[in-house]
C-alpha cells in the first residue's frame, strides 16, 4: 500500500481493484437505476457532458457503499488520520454520451495549502461498470495535481455551456498529449487528488456507464478552521456549483437512523464556526512552481 501512497502523491491517483463484492455492485446498481430512472430529461441535458450528476445525499440506500468496511481499510491501509466524507455524486453517461470535458475540482486554490504536498480532498471513483476507452473510461493528466498545466487557464470547467455541450468541438472535449486513459473493472476504485485534470471518454457502447464519485478529506482535523467550515456548507449542499438543488435539499443529517448509523463516524462534523474559505477553481501556481511539460 505505500506504493500506492507513493503513486497518489506523485501522479495524483492510483487504481484499487476489486473493492466492491459482487453484492454490493449489484445493489449499488439497483439504488442507481432508480435514481436515473427518476433524473428529469431536463438534468440529463444540463449535465449532458457528466450523463448525470445526482448527489448520493438524496439515496440514503448508498450508505452501504460509503460507510463500506473495504473503503475503511483504504483509509487505514493509506494512513489517512481523520477521514471524512463531504459529499458524492451518480454519474451516469447514456449510450451515446459525449466526452466529459478536462476539469479538476479542487475549490480551495486561495489557500497556500494547495500548492504542496498535503491531500486536502480525494475523490472515490467507483466503478460500476466495466470501462474502456470505448465506453467512457476516465482519463487523466499524471502530476497536474502538483504542477502549472495550459488546461488551468480554461475558466469555463464547471460552467453550463460545457455540461450542456453547446460546442462539441471545444477543445476542453477533445484529446490531450500528456492524457492517460484509466480502464477499470466493475467494483474496482480510483482514488485521485480534487486538483488532478482529468476527463472521460464517449461512451460509444450501447449501455450505460455509471459511477459513484465519493468526496473524502483523509485528514479532516488538520485542515484550517475556514476550510473546515467550507466542506461543512459543501455538505450542507450550501453554496457548490455542481448541485444547484441549494441548502433545503435531504443531506446525511437527514437520514433515517439505520443508514445514518453506517456512515456517521466518517461525516464532516457540525460546530464549524469560522468564516467559511473563498470558493475558488482556478490555481495561481507561486513563482517557482515546476514548469508545466513541454508537450
Ligand atoms: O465520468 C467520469 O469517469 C469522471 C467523473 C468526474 O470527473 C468527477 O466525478 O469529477
Amino acid at each position: 500500500m505505500s506504493q500506492l501512497r507513493d503513486q497518489l502523491a506523485k501522479d495524483g491517483y492510483c487504481v484499487i481493484a476489486g473493492i466492491l463484492d459482487a453484492d454490493l455492485i449489484d445493489h449499488a446498481r439497483a439504488v442507481s437505476a432508480g435514481a436515473l430512472a427518476q433524473a428529469t430529461a431536463d438534468h440529463r441535458a444540463r449535465n449532458r457532458s457528466q450523463g448525470s450528476l445526482i448527489n448520493v445525499a438524496d439515496y440514503p440506500a448508498y450508505a452501504a457503499v460509503i460507510g463500506h468496511h473495504a473503503l475503511r481499510r483504504v483509509f487505514a491501509d493509506l494512513r489517512f488520520a481523520d477521514p471524512r466524507f463531504s459529499s458524492g455524486y451518480l454519474i451516469s453517461k447514456p449510450p451515446g454520451g459525449p466526452p466529459l470535458f478536462w476539469h479538476q475540482d479542487w475549490w480551495g486554490w486561495d489557500d497556500p495549502l494547495s500548492y504542496g504536498p498535503a491531500l486536502a480532498q480525494l475523490f472515490f471513483m467507483i466503478y460500476l461498470t466495466d470501462t474502456s476507452p470505448e465506453n467512457g473510461c476516465l482519463r487523466v493528466i499524471p502530476g497536474s495535481h502538483r504542477r502549472p498545466h495550459r488546461l488551468h487557464e480554461a475558466l469555463a470547467a464547471h460552467g453550463e455551456a460545457l455540461s450542456r455541450v453547446d460546442n462539441p468541438d471545444d477543445p476542453l472535449f477533445g484529446p490531450m498529449p500528456d492524457e492517460v486513459a484509466v480502464p477499470v473493472q466493475a467494483g474496482d476504485l480510483v482514488v485521485g487528488d480534487a486538483r488532478l485534470l482529468h476527463a472521460a471518454h464517449a461512451n460509444r457502447s450501447g449501455e450505460e456507464r455509471s459511477l459513484l464519485t465519493l468526496w473524502f478529506h483523509p485528514d479532516f482535523a488538520s485542515l484550517p478552521a475556514g476550510m473546515r467550515a467550507r466542506i461543512r456548507q459543501t455538505y450542507e449542499r450550501r453554496g457548490v456549483d455542481t448541485d444547484p438543488v441549494g441548502g433545503s435539499a435531504m443531506t446525511l443529517d437527514d437520514w433515517p437512523a439505520e443508514a445514518r448509523d453506517i456512515v456517521a463516524d466518517v461525516l464532516v462534523p457540525g460546530g464549524q464556526t469560522a468564516p467559511p474559505h473563498d470558493w475558488n477553481r482556478v490555481p495561481d501556481w507561486p513563482q517557482g512552481a515546476p514548469a508545466p511539460p513541454t508537450v
